[in-house]
């Protein structure tokens, strides 16, 4: 937050102690989703690695500019310092603070990394042998840090990144020199205007928790492109659009998308930097579903053209590998390529035990085989946008996703701040995101009471998310109404599906009201329940009246599960959640910090009963 508080400026104020809204420039260099470059298929260069680093509690390295480095005085005499680069400790680049060191394990403040990278421009030579000086440009890359985020490139600040788990990226061109000193100050304060805001029930795991790297591309690139079916049943159009960076100087540039498989070779106009295809095919393609996770490889081009097609100079390539399938809602049905779909599935927090927030492809593979054990076909990724490469190994492995975003409980939903924060971090995962066949449902918050201002918000966002990509359905997860005891949220106007969560045989221990709210509910759209469950520590025997034991999960699983599946305006499930995960706020002596609803332990590989009895219940109804 701005502090808005001002001092006046006196002849004894001082610009390190006294100033008190330091922030306000950073923000007014902010790297929100209209900048947002892809950086699939990209030859990157890592960051990664040892950084050095140091938890700067009172945000110091902001207020006091020390990214500034003012190590003389005019008369070039030695000012002591606070800071100490290259004798901070190292911290692995990703990872997560927290769990670097036992004393940081609740460290929410602000941390200081820095380190130093050599730079020589490649492609400077390649573009003068070709006759032309055309300099490569430059960008740092961040796939995801929590949650404000400053980064200063030899003493200047080139972006601020605010939200903790989507990527950015900024353009450092001509900030670059041979030998580079980066310097990135990471807060993570729980704040009440932020997305989400200061109470959460997870754990507020904070810096730079995954990769780093740096982007080399030419003066003109390809920025990012949507390809998708059309959507309309036919599965005969494919639908493209793309956006390229025109450099400063214009020239006539057009794209050329090419899919070999489908026999597609096609130019694409780009005019004001973006161009726009309608494809028709000539056969139906291989449609990408769980069963049959096909995937096309594609690959784009940004070509300016010359005399001859011999002239035809290439700026710019990438490629891709995409499934093509179709996601609609038809009065309550889910339909998947055309045929009715039952999400089988699970919610998931990106929480591990030794890595918190940061992950890694073995981690995604082995989530993906318990679901599969599960015989599940669909996970809900709760409640921020996880790892990119989540979405890509689900691709690949045939797994539907939910992706949310983290508007979350009591948000400030009244304040445009918070707005523009919650709507940049939608953008960016739709932006990250919409080419992944995987990815059927954008869910726009969780839990949030039925207010006017949320409406008005929320509502706002899902026009958001259809206006990006008008592709896939828009959800939330909604509460009961539990004075009338039916599904009753007048958000439910502007989803597709609606997404709820109810808690009957755990926080309401009645079981009876889970048949009564479905009985007295007529919902026009299709219903995920994205939440039910109850706490068990795993080895914690008793009998199903005795909370936190085995036994009463695997019973409220048993219950539920007989009540849901009787009512067929029910189109799928996530229960809450695959894995035990940390969360502060759960004190009592079987959770000792850890909310304990997974049905596998903290250690991602005790499995609790209820494993086998949601296991058997998606075996059964396969
Ligand atoms: C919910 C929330 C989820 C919590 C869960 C619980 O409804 O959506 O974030 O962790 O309940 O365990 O209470």
């Amino acid at each position: 937050m701005t502090d808005k508080i001002m001092i006046e400026k006196t002849e004894n104020f001082l610009e390190d102690i006294h100033r008190r809204n330091y922030e306000d420039p950073f923000l007014q260099r902010k790297c929100e989703w209209s900048s947002w470059i892809d950086p699939t298929s990209r030859a990157t260069e890592s960051l990664n690695g040892k950084w050095n680093f140091a938890p700067d509690w009172y945000d110091t390295c902001r207020r006091a500019a020390w990214y500034k480095e003012r190590t003389k005085d005019p008369e070039g005499r030695p000012l002591p310092l606070d800071f100490d680069w290259e004798n901070w400790e190292g911290i692995p680049v990703p990872s997560c603070w927290n769990l670097w060191k036992p004393e940081l394990l609740y460290f929410e403040g602000a941390g200081v990394y820095t380190r130093t990278f050599r730079y020589r421009p490649l492609l400077e030579k390649r573009t003068q042998e070709a006759g032309t000086l055309e300099l490569e440009r430059v960008f740092l890359y961040f796939e995801g840090a929590n949650y404000r985020t400053s980064v200063f490139l030899n003493g200047t600040h080139v972006g601020t990144h605010d939200g903790g788990s989507t990527p950015f990226s900024m353009e450092i061109t001509d900030t670059l020199r041979e030998e580079n000193r980066v310097i990135v100050s990471v807060e993570a304060y729980r704040r009440p205007e932020r997305v989400p805001m200061d109470n959460t029930d997870w754990f507020n795991y904070g810096g730079i928790y995954r990769d780093v790297y740096l982007l080399r591309l030419p003066s003109r690139f390809i920025q990012r492109w949507f390809l998708r079916l059309k959507g309309d049943g036919s599965f005969s159009t494919l639908l493209f659009d793309v956006e390229v960076d025109k450099g400063k100087e214009p020239i006539p540039l057009f794209v050329r998308l090419r899919i070999p498989l489908l026999g597609i070779d096609i130019p694409v106009e780009v005019q004001g930097g973006k161009g726009s295809a309608s494809i028709p095919l000539r056969k139906e393609p291989e449609l990408w579903a769980p069963e049959h996770p096909f995937l096309y490889p594609i690959e784009i081009l940004l070509e300016e053209k010359g005399i001859g097609r011999e002239q035809t100079r290439v700026w710019d390539r990438v490629e891709d590998r995409i499934g093509l399938r179709e996601i609609r809602v038809e009065g309550r049905e889910i339909l998947l390529n055309g045929n009715p779909v039952f999400l089988k599935g699970v919610s998931l927090h990106e929480d591990h035990i030794k890595l918190g927030k940061t992950t890694n492809p073995e981690i995604l593979r082995s989530t993906i085989r318990h679901l599969k054990e599960l015989h599940g076909n669909y996970l809900r990724l709760a409640h921020y946008p996880h790892d990119s490469r989540f979405a890509r190994t689900a691709d690949e492995e045939g797994v539907l996703l939910w992706e949310e975003i983290p508007v979350y409980w009591a948000i400030d939903f009244a304040n445009p701040v918070t707005y523009r924060d919650a709507e940049n971090q939608l953008s960016e995962l739709i932006l990250r995101d919409r080419n992944r066949a995987s990815v059927i449902i954008w869910s726009v918050g969780n839990e949030n009471a039925d207010t006017d201002a949320r409406l008005s918000f929320m509502g706002r966002l899902s026009k958001k998310a259809r206006e990006l990509d008008g592709s896939r359905p828009v959800s939330a997860a909604c509460l009961v109404n539990h004075v009338k005891l039916s599904i009753e949220d007048r958000l439910a106007e502007e989803l597709d599906i609606i997404g709820l969560n109810e808690y009957y045989g755990w926080y309401d221990p009645d079981l009876t009201k889970l048949r009564q709210l479905l009985d007295n509910s007529n919902p026009s759209k299709p219903v995920v329940i994205c939440e039910f469950g109850g706490d068990a520590r795993a080895g914690q025997g008793g009998t199903v009246e005795d909370l936190f034991s085995e036994e009463r999960q695997a019973w409220i699983y048993r219950e539920q599960l007989s009540i849901l599946k009787s009512f067929p305006y029910i189109k799928g499930l996530s229960p809450w959640i695959l894995y035990d995960f940390r969360c502060p706020r759960r004190l009592n002596r079987y959770q000792e910090h850890f909310n304990r609803k997974g049905l596998i332990d903290s250690d991602r590989s005790t499995k609790k009963q209820a494993f086998a009895v949601l296991a058997e219940f998606y075996r059964s109804i396969s």
